[in-house]
């Protein structure tokens, strides 16, 4: 399936986006605060392609450690994500 991504600093609007993508209220889960996601989420879309909510980078009340793996999941989905057709790099 063709995979697309949302990627961005935590609290920017990710989830929020999919949701409106897919119209639906909450397909995928939001929050007030950052830090609302902390795996990869996929959502296959009719059974034709799929989306992939990450969790935001930059979140300040995680510790310097769980940032790094955070990070580091980031980077490997990027880098290897076989199908992924596009990542969208959302910013305000
Ligand atoms: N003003 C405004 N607020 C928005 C918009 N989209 C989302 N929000 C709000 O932004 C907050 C964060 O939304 P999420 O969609 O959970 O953000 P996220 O990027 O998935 O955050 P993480 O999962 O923590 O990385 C929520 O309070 C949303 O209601 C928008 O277009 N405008
Ligand atoms: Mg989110």
């Amino acid at each position: 399936m063709p995979e697309f991504a949302f990627f961005g600093r935590s609290n920017v609007g990710k989830s929020s986006l999919i949701n409106m993508i897919v119209n639906r209220k909450s397909l995928v889960k939001t929050g007030s605060r950052p830090g609302m996601t902390r795996m990869i989420n996929f959502f296959l879309i009719n059974k034709i392609f799929c989306l992939a909510d990450l969790p935001g980078y930059g979140y300040a009340r995680r510790s310097a450690a769980e940032n790094e793996a955070f990070n580091r999941m980031l980077a490997e989905y990027a880098n290897t994500r076989k199908d992924l057709k596009a990542l969208f790099f959302l910013l305000i």
